[in-house]
Protein backbone atom coordinates (compact mmCIF):
# COMPACT_ATOMS: atom_id res chain seq x y z
CA UNK A 1 0.00 0.00 0.00
CA UNK A 2 1.53 3.47 -1.03
CA UNK A 3 0.61 5.87 1.76
CA UNK A 4 -0.44 9.21 0.87
CA UNK A 5 2.58 11.45 2.05
CA UNK A 6 2.20 14.62 3.79
CA UNK A 7 5.00 14.70 5.47
CA UNK A 8 8.66 15.29 4.58
CA UNK A 9 9.72 11.87 4.39
CA UNK A 10 8.69 9.32 1.70
CA UNK A 11 6.59 6.28 1.85
CA UNK A 12 7.06 2.82 4.04
CA UNK A 13 9.73 0.60 3.03
CA UNK A 14 7.59 -1.93 1.35
CA UNK A 15 5.70 0.26 -0.56
CA UNK A 16 8.59 1.98 -1.82
CA UNK A 17 10.28 -1.37 -2.91
CA UNK A 18 6.76 -2.23 -4.95
CA UNK A 19 6.60 1.36 -6.45
CA UNK A 20 10.22 1.45 -7.36
CA UNK A 21 9.73 -1.90 -9.11
CA UNK A 22 6.72 -1.05 -10.64
CA UNK A 23 8.70 2.04 -12.11
CA UNK A 24 11.18 0.01 -13.09
CA UNK A 25 8.82 -2.20 -15.06
CA UNK A 26 6.88 0.56 -17.05
CA UNK A 27 9.85 2.83 -17.41
CA UNK A 28 11.98 -0.24 -19.02
CA UNK A 29 9.32 -0.30 -21.83
CA UNK A 30 8.95 3.37 -22.27
CA UNK A 31 12.38 3.43 -22.50
CA UNK A 32 12.52 2.13 -25.76
CA UNK A 33 9.48 4.33 -26.76
CA UNK A 34 10.25 7.62 -25.87
CA UNK A 35 12.94 9.49 -27.52
CA UNK A 36 13.78 12.67 -24.75
CA UNK A 37 13.25 15.67 -26.87
CA UNK A 38 11.79 19.44 -25.90
CA UNK A 39 10.88 20.10 -22.42
CA UNK A 40 8.32 22.96 -21.38
CA UNK A 41 9.97 24.50 -18.17
CA UNK A 42 7.73 27.18 -16.71
CA UNK A 43 9.40 28.26 -12.76
CA UNK A 44 13.24 28.50 -13.82
CA UNK A 45 14.84 31.22 -11.57
CA UNK A 46 18.14 32.57 -13.37
CA UNK A 47 20.29 30.46 -11.32
CA UNK A 48 18.47 27.46 -12.84
CA UNK A 49 20.19 28.15 -15.96
CA UNK A 50 23.78 28.30 -14.98
CA UNK A 51 23.34 25.20 -12.66
CA UNK A 52 22.04 23.04 -15.90
CA UNK A 53 25.29 23.31 -17.86
CA UNK A 54 26.96 20.50 -16.54
CA UNK A 55 30.57 20.25 -16.49
CA UNK A 56 33.15 17.58 -16.58
CA UNK A 57 34.14 15.84 -13.19
CA UNK A 58 37.16 16.25 -12.25
CA UNK A 59 40.17 14.53 -13.63
CA UNK A 60 38.60 14.54 -16.68
CA UNK A 61 38.25 17.88 -18.11
CA UNK A 62 41.30 18.71 -19.20
CA UNK A 63 42.08 21.20 -16.79
CA UNK A 64 44.64 19.99 -13.99
CA UNK A 65 42.87 17.65 -11.89
CA UNK A 66 41.48 18.95 -8.63
CA UNK A 67 41.97 15.91 -6.51
CA UNK A 68 43.84 12.37 -7.18
CA UNK A 69 41.73 10.61 -9.48
CA UNK A 70 39.59 8.16 -8.21
CA UNK A 71 37.81 5.08 -10.20
CA UNK A 72 34.36 6.26 -9.45
CA UNK A 73 32.96 3.58 -11.32
CA UNK A 74 34.84 0.97 -9.42
CA UNK A 75 33.75 2.17 -6.24
CA UNK A 76 29.91 2.54 -7.59
CA UNK A 77 29.94 -1.20 -8.48
CA UNK A 78 31.63 -1.89 -5.18
CA UNK A 79 28.65 -0.06 -3.56
CA UNK A 80 26.63 -1.64 -6.23
CA UNK A 81 26.87 -5.43 -5.71
CA UNK A 82 27.13 -4.86 -1.33
CA UNK A 83 24.02 -2.95 -1.28
CA UNK A 84 22.29 -5.71 -4.40
CA UNK A 85 23.80 -8.42 -1.82
CA UNK A 86 22.25 -7.31 1.31
CA UNK A 87 19.07 -6.98 -0.27
CA UNK A 88 18.69 -10.40 -1.32
CA UNK A 89 18.79 -11.29 2.30
CA UNK A 90 16.56 -8.83 3.42
CA UNK A 91 13.64 -9.62 5.46
CA UNK A 92 10.66 -7.23 5.25
CA UNK A 93 10.91 -4.28 7.80
CA UNK A 94 14.50 -5.15 8.89
CA UNK A 95 15.42 -2.71 11.04
CA UNK A 96 12.74 -0.42 10.51
CA UNK A 97 11.48 0.42 13.78
CA UNK A 98 8.83 2.80 12.71
CA UNK A 99 7.27 0.82 10.12
CA UNK A 100 3.55 1.81 11.07
CA UNK A 101 4.02 5.38 10.65
CA UNK A 102 4.57 4.96 7.07
CA UNK A 103 8.29 6.52 6.69
CA UNK A 104 10.45 5.02 4.72
CA UNK A 105 14.01 6.68 4.47
CA UNK A 106 15.30 3.89 2.27
CA UNK A 107 18.12 5.39 1.15
CA UNK A 108 19.81 5.57 4.32
CA UNK A 109 19.89 1.48 3.88
CA UNK A 110 22.51 2.54 0.83
CA UNK A 111 24.38 4.44 2.68
CA UNK A 112 26.70 2.09 4.44
CA UNK A 113 27.52 0.19 1.19
CA UNK A 114 28.29 3.77 -0.08
CA UNK A 115 30.68 4.17 2.89
CA UNK A 116 31.98 0.54 2.61
CA UNK A 117 32.81 1.42 -1.66
CA UNK A 118 34.36 4.54 -0.52
CA UNK A 119 36.47 3.08 2.14
CA UNK A 120 37.82 0.88 -0.26
CA UNK A 121 38.03 2.55 -3.51
CA UNK A 122 39.58 6.04 -2.42
CA UNK A 123 43.67 6.27 -2.85
CA UNK A 124 45.07 5.80 0.19
CA UNK A 125 45.90 9.56 1.86
CA UNK A 126 42.70 10.58 0.25
CA UNK A 127 41.76 14.09 1.87
CA UNK A 128 37.93 12.48 1.60
CA UNK A 129 38.77 9.53 3.88
CA UNK A 130 39.18 11.43 6.89
CA UNK A 131 35.72 12.62 6.86
CA UNK A 132 34.82 9.52 5.48
CA UNK A 133 36.67 7.12 8.50
CA UNK A 134 35.89 9.25 11.16
CA UNK A 135 33.65 12.17 10.48
CA UNK A 136 30.00 13.24 12.18
CA UNK A 137 26.88 13.10 11.42
CA UNK A 138 24.57 16.20 11.10
CA UNK A 139 20.83 15.82 11.02
CA UNK A 140 18.10 18.29 10.09
CA UNK A 141 14.87 17.60 11.07
CA UNK A 142 14.74 14.62 13.72
CA UNK A 143 11.76 15.22 15.86
CA UNK A 144 9.89 12.57 14.73
CA UNK A 145 12.59 10.41 15.90
CA UNK A 146 13.61 8.67 13.08
CA UNK A 147 16.81 9.56 11.16
CA UNK A 148 18.83 10.05 14.33
CA UNK A 149 18.21 6.03 15.45
CA UNK A 150 18.69 4.82 12.07
CA UNK A 151 21.39 6.61 11.52
CA UNK A 152 23.34 5.19 14.65
CA UNK A 153 22.00 1.95 13.60
CA UNK A 154 24.57 1.96 11.00
CA UNK A 155 27.20 4.02 11.98
CA UNK A 156 27.26 3.04 15.78
CA UNK A 157 29.76 4.78 17.92
CA UNK A 158 29.81 8.32 15.58
CA UNK A 159 28.73 11.67 16.90
CA UNK A 160 25.91 12.89 15.83
CA UNK A 161 23.80 16.34 15.93
CA UNK A 162 20.36 16.33 15.29
CA UNK A 163 18.77 20.13 15.01
CA UNK A 164 15.19 20.67 15.09
CA UNK A 165 12.31 23.27 16.22
CA UNK A 166 10.31 20.60 17.90
CA UNK A 167 7.45 23.17 17.09
CA UNK A 168 6.99 21.79 13.16
CA UNK A 169 7.69 24.00 10.30
CA UNK A 170 8.13 27.67 10.17
CA UNK A 171 6.97 29.57 7.41
CA UNK A 172 8.79 28.71 4.10
CA UNK A 173 9.86 32.32 2.72
CA UNK A 174 10.16 30.85 -0.59
CA UNK A 175 7.37 31.82 -2.66
CA UNK A 176 7.30 28.78 -5.15
CA UNK A 177 7.97 25.99 -2.66
CA UNK A 178 5.34 26.73 -0.90
CA UNK A 179 2.86 23.75 -0.69
CA UNK A 180 -0.32 22.93 1.09
CA UNK A 181 0.57 20.06 3.06
CA UNK A 182 3.86 22.18 4.63
CA UNK A 183 2.11 24.69 6.72
CA UNK A 184 3.50 27.00 9.78
CA UNK A 185 3.89 24.10 12.56
CA UNK A 186 3.08 21.24 10.72
CA UNK A 187 5.17 18.34 12.01
CA UNK A 188 5.32 19.19 15.78
CA UNK A 189 7.97 16.90 17.36
CA UNK A 190 6.65 13.50 18.03
CA UNK A 191 10.26 12.61 19.95
CA UNK A 192 11.84 14.36 22.35
CA UNK A 193 15.16 15.47 22.98
CA UNK A 194 15.97 13.00 25.42
CA UNK A 195 14.41 10.15 23.48
CA UNK A 196 16.44 11.48 20.64
CA UNK A 197 20.03 11.28 22.39
CA UNK A 198 19.16 7.94 24.10
CA UNK A 199 17.51 6.47 20.45
CA UNK A 200 21.10 7.26 18.86
CA UNK A 201 23.67 5.93 21.31
CA UNK A 202 23.36 8.61 24.68
CA UNK A 203 24.75 11.91 25.38
CA UNK A 204 28.53 10.71 24.65
CA UNK A 205 27.34 10.37 21.01
CA UNK A 206 24.39 12.37 20.28
CA UNK A 207 23.79 16.01 21.19
CA UNK A 208 20.27 17.64 19.94
CA UNK A 209 20.07 21.27 19.36
CA UNK A 210 16.45 22.23 19.47
CA UNK A 211 15.25 25.20 17.83
CA UNK A 212 14.16 27.36 14.78
CA UNK A 213 17.53 27.08 12.89
CA UNK A 214 17.44 31.00 12.28
CA UNK A 215 18.02 31.38 15.70
CA UNK A 216 19.79 27.78 16.71
CA UNK A 217 22.81 27.61 13.94
CA UNK A 218 24.81 29.95 15.01
CA UNK A 219 28.80 29.32 14.81
CA UNK A 220 29.39 29.37 18.57
CA UNK A 221 27.83 26.10 18.22
CA UNK A 222 31.05 24.66 16.80
CA UNK A 223 33.25 25.34 19.40
CA UNK A 224 30.35 24.59 22.25
CA UNK A 225 30.60 21.16 21.24
CA UNK A 226 33.47 20.52 19.15
CA UNK A 227 32.08 20.02 16.08
CA UNK A 228 34.46 18.51 13.47
CA UNK A 229 34.09 17.40 9.81
CA UNK A 230 30.90 15.99 8.67
CA UNK A 231 30.90 12.51 7.37
CA UNK A 232 27.05 12.88 6.46
CA UNK A 233 24.65 15.64 6.80
CA UNK A 234 20.69 14.35 6.32
CA UNK A 235 18.07 16.93 4.92
CA UNK A 236 14.96 15.96 6.13
CA UNK A 237 13.39 19.24 6.86
CA UNK A 238 11.25 19.74 3.81
CA UNK A 239 10.93 23.60 3.36
CA UNK A 240 13.90 25.95 0.99
CA UNK A 241 14.15 28.08 3.59
CA UNK A 242 15.32 25.96 6.43
CA UNK A 243 17.46 23.81 4.10
CA UNK A 244 19.07 27.06 3.16
CA UNK A 245 19.88 27.82 6.57
CA UNK A 246 21.25 23.95 7.30
CA UNK A 247 23.32 24.14 4.08
CA UNK A 248 24.78 27.69 4.82
CA UNK A 249 25.95 26.35 8.58
CA UNK A 250 27.81 23.34 7.43
CA UNK A 251 29.42 24.96 4.10
CA UNK A 252 30.24 28.24 6.16
CA UNK A 253 31.73 26.34 9.50
CA UNK A 254 33.93 24.55 7.25
CA UNK A 255 32.20 21.22 8.86
CA UNK A 256 31.22 19.94 5.45
CA UNK A 257 34.46 19.05 3.58
CA UNK A 258 35.36 17.25 0.81
CA UNK A 259 33.72 13.60 1.01
CA UNK A 260 30.98 14.81 3.07
CA UNK A 261 28.18 13.13 2.03
CA UNK A 262 24.66 14.75 2.02
CA UNK A 263 20.87 12.65 1.13
CA UNK A 264 18.13 15.06 0.71
CA UNK A 265 14.69 13.41 1.51
CA UNK A 266 12.26 16.47 -0.08
CA UNK A 267 13.92 17.22 -3.52
CA UNK A 268 11.42 15.54 -5.65
CA UNK A 269 8.28 16.47 -3.30
CA UNK A 270 7.37 19.73 -4.63
CA UNK A 271 7.75 18.99 -8.40
CA UNK A 272 6.04 15.63 -8.24
CA UNK A 273 2.90 17.48 -5.86
CA UNK A 274 2.96 20.22 -8.64
CA UNK A 275 3.46 17.77 -11.55
CA UNK A 276 -0.11 15.33 -10.11
CA UNK A 277 -2.00 18.26 -8.65
CA UNK A 278 -3.03 21.71 -8.59
CA UNK A 279 -1.52 23.51 -6.10
CA UNK A 280 -2.06 27.05 -4.59
CA UNK A 281 -4.67 27.13 -7.34
CA UNK A 282 -2.21 26.22 -10.43
CA UNK A 283 -2.77 23.90 -12.34
CA UNK A 284 -0.40 20.51 -12.40
CA UNK A 285 2.86 21.77 -14.43
CA UNK A 286 6.24 20.57 -14.37
CA UNK A 287 8.91 22.47 -12.43
CA UNK A 288 12.51 21.28 -12.51
CA UNK A 289 13.65 20.17 -8.70
CA UNK A 290 16.57 22.41 -9.07
CA UNK A 291 14.44 25.62 -8.85
CA UNK A 292 12.46 25.10 -5.83
CA UNK A 293 12.89 23.75 -2.22
CA UNK A 294 15.59 21.13 -1.66
CA UNK A 295 17.07 21.16 -4.64
CA UNK A 296 17.00 25.42 -5.35
CA UNK A 297 19.16 25.31 -1.80
CA UNK A 298 21.37 22.58 -3.38
CA UNK A 299 22.31 24.46 -6.70
CA UNK A 300 22.34 27.60 -4.61
CA UNK A 301 25.29 26.61 -1.94
CA UNK A 302 27.11 25.03 -4.94
CA UNK A 303 27.35 28.08 -6.44
CA UNK A 304 27.93 30.31 -3.37
CA UNK A 305 30.83 27.59 -1.96
CA UNK A 306 32.06 26.62 -5.24
CA UNK A 307 31.35 23.09 -4.63
CA UNK A 308 31.54 20.24 -6.74
CA UNK A 309 29.54 17.54 -6.12
CA UNK A 310 28.94 13.95 -7.33
CA UNK A 311 25.69 11.75 -7.46
CA UNK A 312 26.70 8.80 -5.64
CA UNK A 313 23.54 7.11 -5.13
CA UNK A 314 19.68 7.37 -5.56
CA UNK A 315 17.38 10.06 -7.82
CA UNK A 316 19.86 12.41 -9.20
CA UNK A 317 20.87 9.92 -11.60
CA UNK A 318 18.14 8.44 -14.23
CA UNK A 319 18.17 4.82 -13.43
CA UNK A 320 20.05 2.85 -16.27
CA UNK A 321 18.85 -0.62 -14.27
CA UNK A 322 15.47 -1.54 -12.32
CA UNK A 323 16.67 -3.96 -10.25
CA UNK A 324 15.09 -2.51 -7.12
CA UNK A 325 18.22 -2.67 -5.23
CA UNK A 326 19.93 -0.41 -8.09
CA UNK A 327 21.69 2.30 -6.41
CA UNK A 328 19.73 5.13 -8.91
CA UNK A 329 16.31 3.32 -8.67
CA UNK A 330 15.42 5.01 -4.80
CA UNK A 331 13.40 8.37 -4.18
CA UNK A 332 16.03 10.11 -2.84
CA UNK A 333 19.51 11.89 -4.13
CA UNK A 334 22.67 10.93 -2.27
CA UNK A 335 25.86 13.50 -3.01
CA UNK A 336 29.50 13.08 -2.07
CA UNK A 337 31.42 16.56 -1.92
CA UNK A 338 34.00 15.93 -4.60
CA UNK A 339 35.69 19.44 -4.20
CA UNK A 340 35.40 23.26 -2.35
CA UNK A 341 36.78 25.75 -3.55
CA UNK A 342 40.20 26.31 -5.26
CA UNK A 343 39.54 22.48 -5.90
CA UNK A 344 37.87 23.72 -9.28
CA UNK A 345 39.28 24.89 -12.60
CA UNK A 346 38.72 28.17 -12.84
CA UNK A 347 36.53 28.01 -15.64
CA UNK A 348 34.16 25.58 -13.63
CA UNK A 349 31.88 27.87 -11.30
CA UNK A 350 30.27 25.19 -9.36
CA UNK A 351 28.38 21.67 -10.56
CA UNK A 352 25.21 20.71 -8.68
CA UNK A 353 26.05 16.60 -9.52
CA UNK A 354 22.36 16.21 -10.61
CA UNK A 355 22.43 14.49 -13.99
CA UNK A 356 19.16 14.73 -15.45
CA UNK A 357 17.68 16.48 -18.55
CA UNK A 358 14.78 18.62 -17.71
CA UNK A 359 12.88 15.84 -20.27
CA UNK A 360 14.09 13.29 -17.98
CA UNK A 361 12.82 14.98 -15.01
CA UNK A 362 8.83 15.17 -16.67
CA UNK A 363 9.28 11.02 -17.66
CA UNK A 364 10.66 10.23 -13.81
CA UNK A 365 7.87 12.20 -12.39
CA UNK A 366 5.32 10.89 -15.01
CA UNK A 367 6.28 7.33 -14.01
CA UNK A 368 7.67 7.30 -10.65
CA UNK A 369 4.62 5.53 -8.84
CA UNK A 370 5.59 7.64 -5.84
CA UNK A 371 5.72 10.59 -6.63
CA UNK A 372 1.56 11.24 -7.05
CA UNK A 373 1.63 10.33 -3.80
CA UNK A 374 3.43 12.50 -1.59
CA UNK A 375 3.28 16.00 -0.35
C1 LIG B 1 9.05 15.74 8.09
S1 LIG B 1 9.93 16.02 9.50
C2 LIG B 1 11.32 15.00 9.35
C3 LIG B 1 11.51 14.00 10.42
C4 LIG B 1 12.72 13.22 10.50
N1 LIG B 1 13.67 13.04 9.53
C5 LIG B 1 12.99 12.52 11.79
O1 LIG B 1 14.03 11.91 11.91
O2 LIG B 1 12.18 12.62 12.65
C6 LIG B 1 10.59 17.64 9.24
C7 LIG B 1 11.19 18.25 10.50
O3 LIG B 1 11.96 19.38 10.17
C8 LIG B 1 11.84 20.33 11.22
N2 LIG B 1 12.17 21.67 10.66
C9 LIG B 1 11.94 22.11 9.41
N3 LIG B 1 12.40 23.36 9.24
C10 LIG B 1 12.96 23.72 10.43
C11 LIG B 1 13.63 24.89 10.88
N4 LIG B 1 13.82 25.96 10.08
N5 LIG B 1 14.08 24.93 12.14
C12 LIG B 1 13.92 23.85 12.95
N6 LIG B 1 13.30 22.70 12.58
C13 LIG B 1 12.82 22.64 11.33
C14 LIG B 1 10.39 20.20 11.66
O4 LIG B 1 10.21 20.63 12.98
C15 LIG B 1 10.14 18.70 11.51
O5 LIG B 1 10.35 18.01 12.70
Amino acid sequence: MVRRRTSGCSCTWDSCSLALSAFAGMAVVSVLQLTFGGSAVSEVPDLLAAAKKSWAISGSSGGPPAIKPINWEKVQQTAQSSYCAYWSKRKPHVGYWDEPAGYSMIWHYMLPHIVKALKTGLPAGHEALQSIKSGEMYLFGVAQGESMHLMNHFFPGRRSFGFDSFKGLPKEDHEQSKIEAWREASFPGIATEQSLVASAGGDQLARVIPGFFRESLHPELVRQHNMTSAFYVDIDCDLHSSTMAALDFVFQQGLARVGTIIAYDDWWTIPCRKFHHKVNGVEPHYVSPLSVGEGLAHVTIASKYKVSFRCVAGSCKPVSSFKPCHLNNNWAPVFIVETIGSGLPASQVYNHGFEFTAAEEEFWMANMAICPTVG
